[in-house]
């Protein structure tokens, strides 16, 4: 049996929502991040506390980008990412670590910008993220737009539903004079992202976060 480690509207969500467009049978257990993240038995799953982590037959995986990749390749008949041997594997493979080693640690500058920078100097931390996002958000826009088939926005796709979850994050992100960013600005990676808050995968997790009928392009 597979098991989540959670919590509402964090990085678990793209998992959870992978598991149940995959069809298979998870237990959620829901952290209690005060409480939990820094606790021995979390460490000995997360050796740095964070989530996900899932529990698995081969053992514990952390590390969203990795995790959804072994569900997608774990599960090729759901055609979640291109196959190993595929000729769009090389351009899937290249988007996906930008997107993990890029605009994920980026947007995690902007919620936790006091780990990056130092507390009392948050504010120059945001800045520097929320520009390099969007010069990140214009390069996706461009491979989006191409439409391949994973990133399409007729199909459920792996990086769509990693992107997606990012994009409610950046939906939702204020401070100071940034401003939120406009999903429609993005319109291929807004195209991906509203097919997918209408999949019933999407759509179970969303009601259970709580993060509503929209959860991607219109954050609550
Ligand atoms: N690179 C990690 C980042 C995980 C991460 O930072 N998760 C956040 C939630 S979205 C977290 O655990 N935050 C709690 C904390 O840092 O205390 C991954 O992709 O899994």
């Amino acid at each position: 049996m597979l098991r989540l480690h959670s919590s509402p509207d964090s990085a678990s969500m793209a998992v959870r929502m992978m598991l149940e467009e995959l069809g298979l049978p998870h237990e959620v257990r829901v952290l209690d991040r005060e409480r939990d993240l820094a606790s021995p038995d979390y460490r000995a799953l997360h050796p740095l506390g964070l989530i996900p982590a899932l529990e698995t037959p081969d053992g514990t995986m952390f590390e969203t980008a990795a995790i959804l990749l072994w569900l997608a390749d774990r599960h090729p008949a759901a055609g979640l990412a291109p196959a190993v041997d595929s000729a769009a594997r090389a351009d899937f493979l290249k988007w996906l670590f930008f997107t993990s080693t890029n605009l994920h640690p980026h947007m995690l500058n902007l919620f936790y910008s006091d780990r990056a920078a130092g507390q009392g100097n948050e504010q120059a931390v945001i800045t520097a993220s929320r520009a390099r996002i969007s010069a990140l958000l214009d390069a996706l826009e461009s491979a989006a737009a191409r439409r391949p088939d994973w990133l399409s926005p007729d199909r459920p796709t792996l990086l769509g539903y990693y992107l997606s979850m990012l994009l409610r994050w950046m939906g939702s992100f204020e401070a100071g004079d940034l401003r939120r960013v406009t999903l429609t600005d993005y319109p291929a990676l807004h195209a991906v992202a509203a097919y997918l808050e209408t999949r019933p995968a999407a759509q179970r997790v969303a009601a259970d976060e709580g993060l509503g009928p929209r959860p991607f392009t219109e954050p609550c």
